[in-house]
């Protein structure tokens, strides 16, 4: 009755942790593969927005220009429209006595304008729709500083 197999514990689980082990270094392998594909993905999508050479980028090259005077705490005008998804060029003239900045919730950038000056960016804005921009500035958007852009 003494013969409980427990001699097979030390080399099921010794095996078990090789498993593991190389379950753990292919899976590590794996996350360096997706990132590394991630990275590609990325590195096209920029490529994409800046050479314009595709049919996409061709027409979003052209979305349009907006302009918009800055003051303690609003946007003229608070909507704003362009023609489609793509590039937007937007110049902000800040009339204020502080800093003001520039976003669209949901694409990538920052303007920021100093009191008395204008400046100019390019924003992507990939898709039609309703997009909130704000001033980032802390307590500006909360006082109002927002508005609405219509894309497409
Ligand atoms: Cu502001």
């Amino acid at each position: 009755m003494e013969t409980t197999p427990t001699p097979g514990w030390n080399p099921q689980s010794s095996s078990l942790c090789t498993l593991h082990f190389a379950l753990c270094t292919r899976f590590s392998v794996m996350v360096q593969r997706v990132a590394a594909l991630v990275g590609v993905v990325a590195l096209a999508g920029l490529a994409a927005g800046c050479g314009g050479a595709g049919a996409a980028g061709a027409r979003g090259a052209s979305a349009g220009e907006i302009s918009l005077r800055a003051t303690e705490f609003a946007y003229a005008p608070a909507q704003v429209r362009v023609a489609g998804p793509g590039e937007i060029k937007v110049t902000l003239d800040n009339r204020g006595v502080v800093e003001h900045d520039f976003t669209i919730e949901g694409a990538q950038g920052k303007l920021l304008v100093k009191p008395g000056a204008t400046g100019s960016a390019i924003f992507q804005v990939a898709k039609a729709g309703t997009y909130t921009f704000a001033c980032t500035v802390p307590g500006h958007k909360e006082a109002g500083m927002k508005g609405t852009l219509t894309v497409g």
